[in-house]
């Protein structure tokens, strides 16, 4: 493995100096960009995109040829997951992903089982060369879904307000929602080192539904496992720690526990500031965001305004990993993803002055 020219996200999220606050964007792969347009069109469909590493590759790496960023995100998606375990996940033109047999049966829940890596070789395959494309420019990011919300597509079969059908078997049988949720973990946790072990230098949970749980039954059903996960993955490889990044979206009241987890990071959302983010977690963990992508649409004097806010909530110090709160919208014309990047590395330089400053200057 190369040696890494900017480790920014690293430090950052080990609370360590940085010259500048480093930035990526969730989903900075993506269909605002035209390049991904063209690619995800050669693909044919979005799975076989997701399933043909040099594809997967490629629109990884786009992003990156257009602006300054800390960090590559694998291209793949959480719900390779349960499609690797049999479920059959696919996506309509114009529609969220849908599976062709989603669990509707105590027996399916049953017979799940961890999916076998080779079903999910095209990850790795994705992984090794992304990495050895970027020679260390930036870490690269890999990621999972959280047992929780994993579970929320499964049962519901697709994206469903509310998820009422998983609402369902959590109130009637949580036992064998319990069940499920550890064969996710064990499978969560599988997946995610077979990608260190093929070259991610960081990981990420999405935990998207959370949110929707009050605080203790978000600890049951989705914290616990995320702590499982935590504890069995490879937290030190070629010499390096891997961190990782724990994303509960609507999670913000839940800080002071997720930042017991284990994780080095924590993603939050625009319903907090990160100055009181930054209050509920102390020294404990780095904070990831947590610009509203709605933002994005706005002027560029006024996108250059909200970088300096959200600079200026988090406050000088180690520990801050700009970001959106949630990904960025296929209406984002990615001029103004420039001006935010090019205003996180500017305005963030008063942040680090320690750092900057010359030890020759007085
Ligand atoms: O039409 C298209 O081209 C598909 C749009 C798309 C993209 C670009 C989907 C379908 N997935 C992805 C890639 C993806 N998904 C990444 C790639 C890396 C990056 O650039 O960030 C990542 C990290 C994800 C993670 C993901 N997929 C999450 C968790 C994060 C979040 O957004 O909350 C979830 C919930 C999914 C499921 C999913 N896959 C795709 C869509 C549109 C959705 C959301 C469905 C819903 O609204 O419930």
């Amino acid at each position: 493995m190369p040696s890494l020219k900017n480790d920014r996200l690293l430090k950052a999220l080990c609370r360590e100096p940085v010259d500048v606050t480093p930035v990526w964007i969730m989903r900075q792969a993506g269909r605002y960009l035209p390049e991904y347009r063209a690619t995800r069109e050669r693909a044919g469909s979005f799975m076989r995109l997701c399933k043909t590493p040099d594809l997967a590759c490629e629109v990884t790496l786009q992003p990156l040829q257009r602006f300054a960023l800390d960090a590559a995100i694998l291209f793949s998606d959480i719900l390779t997951i349960p499609d690797a375990m049999g479920l059959g996940l696919f996506f309509s033109e114009g529609q969220g992903p849908q599976f062709v047999c989603p669990l509707r049966h105590s027996s399916d829940i049953q017979r799940l089982q961890v999916p076998d890596p080779e079903r999910l070789n095209y990850v790795y395959k994705t992984i090794q060369l992304v990495q050895h494309e970027l020679a260390g420019k930036v870490p690269l990011i890999g990621f999972c879904g959280s047992p929780w919300t994993l579970a929320a597509y499964m049962v519901e079969g697709k994206s469903q307000p509310g998820f009422p059908l998983l609402r369902k078997l959590q109130q009637e049988n949580p036992q064998l929602l319990h069940k499920l949720l550890d064969t996710l973990a064990k499978s969560v946790c599988v997946h995610l080192n077979a990608q260190i072990i093929a070259g991610v230098q960081v990981v990420m949970l999405f935990d998207t539904w959370g949110g929707m749980l009050p605080l203790p039954e978000y600890e049951l059903f989705s914290l616990f496992y995320l702590k499982q996960i935590i504890a069995g993955l490879i937290r030190h490889y070629n010499n390096r720690k891997i961190p990782v990044i724990l994303f509960t979206k609507g999670g913000s009241h839940f800080l002071p526990q997720m930042a017991e987890a284990g994780c080095e990071g924590i993603g939050v959302d625009w319903e907090i500031s990160l100055n009181a983010a930054r209050a509920k977690v102390g020294k404990k963990v780095a904070l990831q965001g947590n610009m509203n992508p709605a933002r994005l649409l706005d002027s560029h004097h006024a996108i250059r305004q909200e970088v300096s806010n959200i600079l200026d909530a988090f406050g000088p110090g180690e520990g801050h990993v700009f970001n959106l709160g949630h990904g960025i919208t296929p209406d984002v014309p990615p001029e103004n993803v420039s001006v935010m990047i090019d205003a996180v590395h500017e305005l963030s330089k008063a942040y680090h002055l320690p750092y900057n400053r010359s030890p020759y200057a007085e």
